[in-house]
């Protein structure tokens, strides 16, 4: 499978294209699109300080430790690693898997969210909301409710995945564990909140279905709907070569 590298530059999730320095750290921790403290109060500042500057760097930092002695693989997205697993050597495999998809998860989680939207989807996206849950309020109960029952570390999504009882294209809610990414069961990531506990443990305690609750406040639904809209132009994802996102069609 060839990726198609030229559209790799966007989201930092693609090979070193330059190719002038070949120890030059492939995979780059993307800047938070906000200061530390716009989330607050759903999200703390100390939180966020942490979870961007040492959870995540340390995801890319692995991840790119990983894959140094592997030349090959080095000019391979995050996203194609995590889909053709089976070409990443069994010693990396397992470190791969867990930084590469801390590393995508995190970045499309810091987009996800903003200090300024909150309020509800519109356009198309609303209809697909309404057909799928059959209500905002519905979704946001359902979606609340799988990450509070995901047991230990793992996230919670919206995907494009299939219609209920159907082959049609539709909107599910699904969990991971770790830092699995539904791309890896062919289904394409809309919206996504963190469960595992060093997103919300600061503020929140043990009580992770209130920050499930609070975390609607900011979500970037601008963003979902433009994922759901033109999954195509959603870079990150691109190397899914057929795989998604046509199943929207
Ligand atoms: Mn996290």
């Amino acid at each position: 499978m060839e990726l198609k590298s030229s559209k790799m530059g966007a989201g930092n999730f693609g090979g070193n294209e330059s190719g002038s320095d070949a120890s030059a750290p492939l995979h780059v921790l993307p800047p938070l699109p906000y200061d530390y403290a716009a989330l607050e109060p759903v999200i703390d500042a100390r939180t966020m300080t942490l979870h961007h500057d040492k959870h995540h760097a340390t995801y890319v930092d692995k991840l790119n430790a990983a894959l140094e002695p592997y030349a090959e693989l080095r000019r391979r997205s995050v996203p194609w690693l995590l889909m053709n697993s089976d070409a990443v050597p069994e010693p990396i495999r397992a470190a791969v898997r867990n930084n590469g998809g801390g590393h995508l998860n995190h970045s499309l989680f810091w987009r996800l969210m903003t200090p300024t939207q909150g309020g509800a989807p519109t356009g198309v996206l609303a209809d697909a909301v309404k057909k799928a849950f059959g209500s905002l309020e519905e979704f946001r109960t359902r979606f609340d409710d799988a990450g509070a029952k995901l047991f230990g570390s793992g996230w919670v999504w919206l995907v494009i995945g299939r219609e209920q009882g159907s082959e049609k294209p539709g909107l599910e809610i699904v969990t991971t564990t770790g830092h699995d990414n539904p791309i890896q069961q062919g289904k394409y990531p809309l919206l996504l909140n963190d469960v595992w506990e060093h997103a919300y443990y600061l503020k929140y305690e043990n009580r992770r279905p209130d920050y499930l609750k609070s975390w609607w406040d900011i979500v970037n639904w601008k963003e979902v709907a433009s994922r759901f809209e033109t999954p195509e132009a959603s870079t990150e994802l691109e190397p899914a070569d057929g795989y998604l996102p046509a199943t929207r069609k």
